[in-house]
C-alpha cells in the first residue's frame, strides 16, 4: 500500500464499486451473471449492504498503537485476521486456473480458503495447490448419502480443517439474472469436479457414461431438499472435525444446529442469493451470538466488503466473516494476483479501522466502537 505513496498506482482499482465495474467488462456477460447475481427483486442483496451501512463506528484518538493486532483463534487454530474466504462455486467462471489460482493468493496473504462442494478443481488439486495453508470443505450434503460420506473422506484425507456444511440452499432461489441468461456453470460442466473424481459417485454411473450423463446424475443427487436436523447428527457422527452450519438466520436454528452437534454457526443470507425479502445477516447476527452463548464459534457473512464491515461484524459478535464476491472479481481480472490485491486491500483497511476506533487488537472490540445515539 506503499506504493501509492510512492506514486505508482496499482494495477487494479483499490474502489470495489470500480472493482466490480471492471470485472463486469472482462467476465463474460453469463458468468459475471451468474457471480454478481442474487434473488427475486435483490432485496437481500440490497439490505445485506445497507445493514452495514446503518451501522457508525467511532473514531477514538491517541492510543499510541503502531499496528493493531488483528489475530483470532478459532478451533484453536490461529489466524491472522478474522477473515476466510467465503465458499464460491464454480470459480472457473472467473478464470481458467479458478480455485487453485485463488488458494495461492489466499496462502499468500494468510487468510484461510473455505472450498465449495460445487468448486470447479477437485478437492485434492486445491489441497496440493495451498502447500500447507488452512482451508476448511464446505459441504452441501448430496441426497446419496454414500457420496457425501465419501467427499468428507477425502476432506479430512486431504488435511482440511474442519466442515461447513450450508443449509440454506436445499431448494435453490429464484435468480433473475442466472434464469434470463439460461446459464448454469454446472450444467455446463463446471463446478462438478468433486463429483466427477469421486469413487463412490463414479460407481453410480454406467462404465461408458459420458459428460452428459455425468451433470445429469449429479443434477440428481447433489443436494437435497428433504434433509433435517437428524441428517446433522448423522453428519456429525461421520468426523471428527470442527463441523460449523452455514446459512442460520434465527436463533432457534443456531440452537438446533448446536444441539444435533454442530461446533460453530455462520449467520448468511447466501450473499442475498436464496430468500428474497430475507432479514440481513447482520441483523441477525447479535441474536444468534445471544442464542449460543460467547464460547461458540460465530462466523457471519454476506455484504462484507470493507475493513469497517468486518469490526462491525465483530462489534456485534461475530468471531470472524467470510469474504465473498469481490475476491472472485479479482480472479476475473487478474487470476491470482487479483485475488491477493483484494485481499491485501481488506486487510490493509481492516488494521487502519482497528487504530481509528482505537482498537489495539479484535479483543478490544465490542458494541461500544459503534454509535449508539449516546456518546456521553
Ligand atoms: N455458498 C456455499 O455455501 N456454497 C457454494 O458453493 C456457494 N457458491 C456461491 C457462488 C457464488 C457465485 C456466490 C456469489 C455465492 C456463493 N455462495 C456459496 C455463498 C457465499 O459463500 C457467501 O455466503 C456469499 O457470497 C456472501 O455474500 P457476498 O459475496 O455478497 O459477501
Amino acid at each position: 500500500m506503499m506504493e501509492g505513496l510512492a506514486g505508482r498506482a496499482p494495477r487494479l482499482t483499490t474502489d470495489l464499486t470500480a472493482l466490480e465495474a471492471a470485472a463486469g467488462r472482462v467476465m463474460a456477460p453469463e458468468a459475471f451473471a451468474y457471480v454478481s447475481g442474487t434473488a427475486g427483486s435483490g432485496a437481500t442483496g440490497r439490505a445485506g449492504r445497507a445493514a452495514f451501512e446503518a451501522l457508525r463506528l467511532v473514531p477514538r484518538m491517541l492510543r499510541g498503537t503502531r499496528r493493531a493486532d488483528t489475530s483470532v483463534t478459532l478451533f484453536g487454530q490461529r489466524l491472522p485476521v478474522p477473515v476466510l474466504l467465503a465458499p464460491l462455486a464454480a470459480q472457473q467462471v472467473a478464470h481458467p486456473e479458478g480455485e487453485s489460482a485463488t488458494v495461492r493468493a489466499a496462502a499468500a496473504t494468510g487468510v484461510p480458503m473455505v472450498l465449495s462442494t460445487f468448486a470447479s478443481r477437485t478437492l485434492e488439486e486445491v489441497a496440493e495447490a495451498a502447500g500447507g495453508h488452512p482451508r476448511w470443505f464446505q459441504l452441501y450434503l448430496p441426497s446419496d448419502r454414500a457420496v457425501g460420506a465419501s467427499l468428507v473422506r477425502r476432506a479430512e484425507a486431504s488435511g482440511y480443517g474442519a466442515i461447513v456444511v450450508t443449509v440454506d440452499a436445499t431448494h435453490l432461489g429464484f435468480r433473475p439474472a442466472e434464469l434470463d441468461s439460461g446459464y448454469s456453470p454446472f450444467l455446463r460442466g463446471t463446478g462438478i469436479a468433486n463429483f466427477t473424481s469421486d469413487p463412490v459417485f463414479r460407481a453410480g454411473l454406467p462404465a461408458d457414461a459420458d459428460a452428459t450423463q455425468a451433470v445429469l446424475r449429479w443434477a440428481q443427487i447433489s443436494t437435497d431438499p428433504t434433509l433435517t436436523w437428524e441428517d446433522l447428527a448423522w453428519l456429525r457422527g461421520l468426523t471428527r472435525l470442527p463441523l460449523l452450519v452455514k446459512g442460520i438466520l434465527h436463533p432457534d436454528d443456531a440452537r438446533l444446529a448446536l444441539e444435533h452437534g454442530a461446533d460453530g454457526v455462520v449467520v448468511s443470507t447466501h450473499g442475498g442469493r436464496q430468500l428474497d425479502g430475507s432479514v440481513s445477516a447482520l441483523e441477525s447476527l447479535p441474536a444468534v451470538r445471544a442464542a449460543v452463548g460467547s464460547d461458540v464459534p460465530v462466523l457471519m457473512d454476506s455484504g462484507i466488503r470493507t475493513g469497517s464491515d468486518v469490526l462491525k461484524a465483530v462489534a456485534l459478535g461475530a468471531d470472524a466473516v467470510l469474504y465473498g464476491r469481490p475476491y472472485v472479481y479479482g480472479l476475473g481480472l487478474d487470476g491470482g494476483r487479483g485475488v491477493e490485491h483484494v485481499l491485501r486491500c481488506l486487510l490493509t483497511d481492516l488494521a487502519l479501522a482497528l487504530a481509528l476506533t482505537g482498537c489495539a487488537s479484535l479483543a478490544d472490540v465490542g458494541p461500544h466502537v459503534l454509535a449508539n445515539g449516546d456518546l456521553r
